[in-house]
């Protein structure tokens, strides 16, 4: 199988909750590592520009208002098959929808606080690493 890159977001609401080290057990118990990481308080821009796939839908604002309401962690993951194995880790996108033992099911709210966000194919994991970091600060390994 092939080594993936994914990019991953401990959102606001999990950073409040003091989960992130619960939340980077989970990706390094299932083979992910993190080869780049930085916490942000991301600008208002800066969260429209990563989530601009999404500018047509009803939920947009509420979304850019939640991912700039406090802290995130950002870091992008690498490993086989990195990008269905976060997306298995962090369960449906609703919490109420996700699978037991899941990062949502676990710790997130609702389908606005919902704990993470993962890139959901090759091409956006490549894109959404490179919005957050030069090449220079990913270190694979
Ligand atoms: P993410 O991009 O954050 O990893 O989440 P995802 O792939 O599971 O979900 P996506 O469809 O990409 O939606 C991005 C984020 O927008 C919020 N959302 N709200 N109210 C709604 O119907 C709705 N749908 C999506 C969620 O916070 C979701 O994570
Ligand atoms: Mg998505």
């Amino acid at each position: 199988m092939a080594i993936e890159r994914t990019l991953s977001i401990i959102k606001p609401d999990a950073v409040a909750k003091n989960v992130i080290g619960q939340i980077y057990s989970r990706f390094e118990a299932a083979g992910l590592k993190v080869v780049a990481a930085r916490m942000a308080h991301l600008s208002r821009a800066e969260a429209e520009g990563f989530y601009a796939v999404h500018k047509a839908r009803p939920f947009f604002n509420d979304l850019v208002e939640f991912m700039i309401s406090g802290p995130v962690m950002i870091q992008a993951l690498e490993g086989e098959n990195a990008i269905a194995k976060n997306r298995e880790l962090m369960g449906a996108t609703n919490p109420k929808e996700a699978a037991a033992g899941t990062i949502r099911a676990d710790f997130a709210e609702s389908i606005d606080a919902n704990a993470v966000h993962g890139s959901d194919a090759p091409e956006t994991a490549a894109n959404e690493i490179a919005y957050f970091f030069p090449a220079s600060q990913v270190f694979s390994r």
